[in-house]
């Protein structure tokens, strides 16, 4: 039988021009094939076939316009049966909406509902019958003992009733407290007492040799000290941390001997995030494992040299071993939320397989300030993910003091997690106290644990147990005699949580078991953990890097470490045999959970660039056709997404702009990735470009979220490492929310070496009209070229745009260089010209000839534009030919950057090979032997093309948009900022009369002409 497909629901458009027809009569089609692609003034998008069938004839041609309901082709379905056009079939969201209304009118409805509710509020109230008769209503399926339930409500009513609401609250609250106690972990309020999450007798118990893994501790935390006090004795301006390792060697070190699988041919691996400046604990152990020795770590913070030990996790400068930049502070939790996301992505994309991997990531206490630590643990808990594990050091201090001096942070980490939704491990108290608590039958010390602050209990391990027995325990004679029987040194031995291996063993094995949420563990530790009078508990622990020998032996022997008095001053490392039975079992540990870690590595097959066809099509003139590079990208993409390679390897991440830029056509082509499917029918069903959230979904729509878009980013463009496949993540911004806005992130993509496009979208300061000051962007391409592995371009015509995507492909996913790609698309819709010939080259370093004026042979200008505002100098150019006899050269840079970059290299060389046989810089091969002096111009400050000035040796002179963007209409932009034609045509005259090549009285009349006001101050003083 035969099947009319008809133009969908294109939403509010009426009268789409059809690009592309993308069947032919005779093609056989199955449903959701494409079959035209239509395109508005804003987005490009494909239209689906209803039906499957064999195309029996074809309605539209390229170039018509078409609005809903109109046909586009006929089908004869082979199967005959009936078929029916899903968008039609379908009830109006409105329609529904109706029906609804109706329903409820009748009152029936919503009526229990509504007593329900009512009744609710009348409880406050109250009146004691009224209770008892909601006590009848409420019925609850769990309940195994209603009358049991009962009896307790009631006595609650009473209490209300006789003793008032504080009271009831007060005893609630004892009996949550006591649930808690008894091991009941069921949290009532987002807070619960300042004990162990896990009591003692739920601990699971670590099955490894505790004796001989506090022997490999004692060795990990004194090659790491004395790495940190070799480097500095060398030079004492190299610094470094102890304090901050010695703080977490525990939490470390269980993870290592007991949780963290490495990658290997048969496991993608744990991913860990290790805290920034506990780097050197991670390469003492490494120094065990052998895979360090001990030249290298006396080369700890000294990497000018191979061989250096990075002072932090640098993947870029360790390649092989680090794999998360994790030291500015902040970014490596957010990293890792959105790592742990976008493995899921990928099992949920079917593109690796669930392995129950985890995704582990250390912080400070003092971090947790960062807004950015915290930014993303509400999208971690909407987004289920039990594969991420948070560990705070909570060794109450920061850098120059107490974190929260006047409060407890773990209690405030408690309340701000649970209430995000994580599952929260406390480990605060070590073993030590488990009997104390035991015998607290008073519940005193579990109160004065919860009043205690933590500039206290920072003060209780500065102090020494007598202090610790006055103050803590000497506030209540109850808790006195608790310890009456402890010695001093006792009391100093009641152990934290955090530097407890049996406690943490049985939070990690918690974490690692806990469904359907991410976990976070709270640990308590001791900054500086013994150190002794250096450093421990100290408010100036952080930077200590300096031990002397007293303090050196002190350590030794606080944690037994096999040294000679005469090693410890030498300051020597210590590893012992290879047959000891500390290495032995370190390596045996290691074995057995895959490896070493961290590791970085990649086993990532190339994506093979795309051939030329798909890109043909920006190579073509759009003749009449006007249409922005933003939209060009789009359909560049579109089009991409038909290439069996790259198609399932692109990653679009949008933060809430799809509509801005024209991708809404995504939504249905790809779907947005939505990790629990659609729960809902869209408000737009029955559109074309309907909001489609699926679980394979492909588009990553991060919401108002840059930061967490750029982790998204990174997350995927370091795929290729650490899920060993590789992705094409295309990430697109407002240009003025990419750099300035996320620029810490920008450096720790360029130092993990990750591999993307960058897309700053409605960029310039001029050509995105109408929005305003914080909305404008005259400086993104100077923040892009401050990092060494951003490759960054300016595009104006769509072939300039396809030529350097494809290279960015080539380059980055084929050839696997680790770089990224910064370029700004623009959403000013004009037409483009055909591909000129042979300008590939030239548009991939930074600049060719687009166009000559030579009518009148006299005078020469030479005019560099780049972006939209090469337009105005190409119009310019026409005015200086016709009106003034002036001939010129119109150059479109797509690259100050790469320019620059080429300049910079080649005056090096020359400068470092004197006398020899001199190189020429791209630009000066390109403009060295032109005429007349260079006028260059974009819509970005003059600093921008400024860059180049030093490579050529010829009259330069910039226009550009500094000073602060302002709302209105670009022509007004344009002219307000002088990089108009009519600006361009004045200065450039002016520019030659001041080179004495014509007179000066024309730049006089041009400057009259166009009402060009020269009394009008800088735009940088407006
Ligand atoms: C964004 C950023 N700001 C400041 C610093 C400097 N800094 C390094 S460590 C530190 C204190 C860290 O305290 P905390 O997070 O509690 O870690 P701890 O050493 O106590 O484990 C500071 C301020 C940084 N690395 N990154
Ligand atoms: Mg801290």
């Amino acid at each position: 039988m035969s099947e009319k497909l008809l133009v969908p629901d294109i939403g509010d458009f009426e009268e789409v021009e059809i690009i592309e027809i993308l069947v032919k009569e005779g093609d056989k089609i199955s449903k959701n094939d494409p079959v035209i692609t239509l395109e508005s003034d804003k987005s490009s998008v494909e239209v689906p076939s209803a039906f499957e069938g064999v195309v029996d004839s074809i309605n539209i041609k390229i170039g018509d316009k078409v609005s809903k309901g109109d046909l586009i082709l006929t089908l004869s379905s082979e199967n005959g049966t009936q078929q029916k056009q899903e968008t039609i079939e379908k009830i109006p969201p409105a329609t529904e909406k109706i029906i609804a209304e109706a329903e409820n009118s009748n009152g029936y409805n919503n009526s229990e509902l509504d007593t329900s509710a009512h009744k609710e509020i009348k409880v406050e109230n109250i009146q004691a019958e009224e209770h008892n008769e909601r006590l009848e209503i409420v019925q609850n399926n769990n309940d195994i003992d209603p009358q049991e339930t009962k009896e307790w409500l009631e006595s609650l009513s009473a209490v209300v009733h006789s003793e008032g609401p504080e009271r009831a609250h007060f005893l609630i609250k004892q009996l949550i407290d006591q649930a808690y106690k008894e091991g009941s972990n069921i949290p009532y309020t987002q807070n619960t007492p300042y004990i162990n999450t896990i009591p003692a007798d739920e601990e699971i118990k670590s099955p490894g040799d505790q004796n001989i893994e506090r022997k490999i501790r004692a060795l990990i935390r004194w090659n790491s000290a004395v790495m940190v006090v070799r480097a500095n004795m060398r030079d004492p301006s190299l610094g470094g941390h102890i304090g901050t390792f010695a703080s977490a060697a525990t939490l470390y070190d269980i993870g290592m001997n007991h949780f963290w699988r490495a990658k290997s041919n048969k496991f993608g691996g744990d991913l860990i995030y290790f805290q920034g400046h506990s780097a050197p604990g991670i390469y003492a152990r490494a120094f065990l494992e052998g895979r360090l020795d001990e030249k290298q770590l006396d080369r700890f913070r000294q990497e000018v040299y191979p061989g250096g030990l990075s002072s932090y996790p640098h993947p870029w400068l360790m390649p092989k071993f680090w794999q998360f930049p994790t030291v500015s502070m902040g970014l490596g939790p957010m990293m890792a939320t959105y790592q742990a996301r976008f493995m899921k992505y990928l099992i949920n994309r079917k593109l690796i397989k669930d392995e129950n991997r985890k995704v582990w990531s250390f912080l400070g206490d003092g971090e947790i300030d960062e807004p950015e630590a915290l930014g993303s643990i509400g999208l971690a808990a909407r987004e289920k993910l039990d594969n991420l594990i948070y560990v705070v050091n909570c060794n109450l201090q920061r850098l120059d003091g107490p974190v929260r001096g006047n409060g407890k942070i773990i209690q405030e980490l408690e309340g701000i997690f649970r209430g995000a939704g994580w599952n929260v491990i406390k480990v605060i108290w070590g073993s030590y106290w488990d009997p104390l608590l035991a015998n607290d039958k008073s519940g005193l010390l579990v109160k004065r644990m919860n009043e205690a602050v933590d500039g206290e209990y920072q003060a209780f391990k500065a102090k020494g147990g007598l202090y610790v027995r006055d103050n803590f325990f000497g506030k209540y004679p109850e808790l006195k005699n608790l310890v009456a029987s402890y010695t001093d040194s006792d009391i100093w031995k009641l152990n934290r949580g955090g530097h407890d291996p049996h406690k943490v063993y049985a939070a990690y094995h918690k974490a690692i078991n806990t469904k359907d949420r991410p976990t976070v563990i709270l640990a308590k530790t001791i900054k500086g953990y013994g150190m002794g009078k250096s450093g421990e508990s100290i408010n100036t622990t952080h930077q200590q890097k300096k031990l002397g020998v007293d303090d050196l032996l002190y350590y030794r022997d606080r944690f037994d470490v096999p040294l000679t008095d005469e090693q410890v001053k030498n300051i020597e490392y210590f590893r012992p045999d290879e047959n000891s039975e500390e290495i032995k079992y370190l390596k045996k540990r290691r074995l057995a959970l895959g490896g070493y870690i961290p590791e970085r590595s990649s086993f990532s097959k190339p994506i093979k660039t795309p051939s030329n066809d798909i890109f043909d099509f920006m190579k073509k003139s759009t003749g009449e056709k006007e249409m922005s590079t933003t939209m060009a990208l789009v359909r560049m993409l579109t089009n991409l997404l038909r290439d069996k390679n790259v198609a399932p390897r692109l990653v679009p991440i949008i933060p809430d702009e799809a509509r801005t830029f024209g991708m809404e056509g995504f939504f249905q082509k790809i779907g947005i990735y939505a990790h629990e499917g659609q729960k809902y029918e869209p408000e737009d069903s029955a559109q074309l470009s309907s909001y489609k959230e699926e679980k394979s979904g492909q588009v990553l729509e991060e919401g108002i979220n840059e930061a967490g878009s750029m982790a998204s980013w990174i997350a995927a463009g370091t795929s290729y490492s650490n899920h060993d496949i590789e992705m094409i993540p295309i990430y697109l911004f407002y240009s003025m929310f990419g750099f300035q806005r996320t620029g810490d992130f920008a450096w720790a993509a360029g130092d993990s070496q990750t591999r993307g496009f960058l897309i700053g979208a409605t960029a310039g300061r001029t050509t995105l009209a109408g929005e305003g000051l914080q909305h404008q962007d005259g400086h993104s391409h100077l923040l892009a070229s401050t990092i060494p592995n951003c490759v960054s371009y300016d595009p104006t015509f769509h072939y300039e745009l396809a030529t350097i995507f494809k290279e960015g492909l080539r380059r980055m996913h084929e050839k696997h260089e680790n770089i990224f790609y910064y370029i700004t698309t623009m959403n000013e819709n004009y037409s483009h010209p055909e591909m000129p010939k042979d300008c590939e080259e030239g548009i991939l370093k930074g600049m060719y000839k687009i166009k000559d004026f030579s009518k009148n042979k006299k005078n020469k200008i030479q005019l560099l534009g780049s972006g939209t505002i090469l337009r105005e100098m190409m119009e310019a150019a026409e005015i200086l030919q016709n009106e003034y006899q002036v001939d010129s050269e119109v150059w479109s840079v797509t690259s100050f950057n790469e320019l620059r970059r080429d300049g910079l290299e080649t005056e090096r060389y020359n400068l470092l090979n004197p006398g020899g046989e001199k190189k020429i810089s791209y630009v000066e091969k390109c403009l060295g032997k032109t005429e007349g002096p260079i006028l260059a111009a974009s819509d970005y400050m003059r600093m921008n093309s400024d860059q180049i000035r030093p490579y050529i040796n010829k009259s330069f002179y910039s226009l550009g948009t500094d000073g602060f963007g302002r709302s209105d209409t670009r022509k007004n932009l344009r002219k307000f900022f002088e990089v108009d034609k009519e600006h361009i045509v004045a200065y450039g005259l002016s520019i030659l009369s001041n080179e004495q090549l014509i007179a000066s009285k024309h730049a006089v009349d041009a400057i009259k002409k166009y009402k060009i006001d020269k009394d009008k101050p800088m735009p940088t003083k407006l």
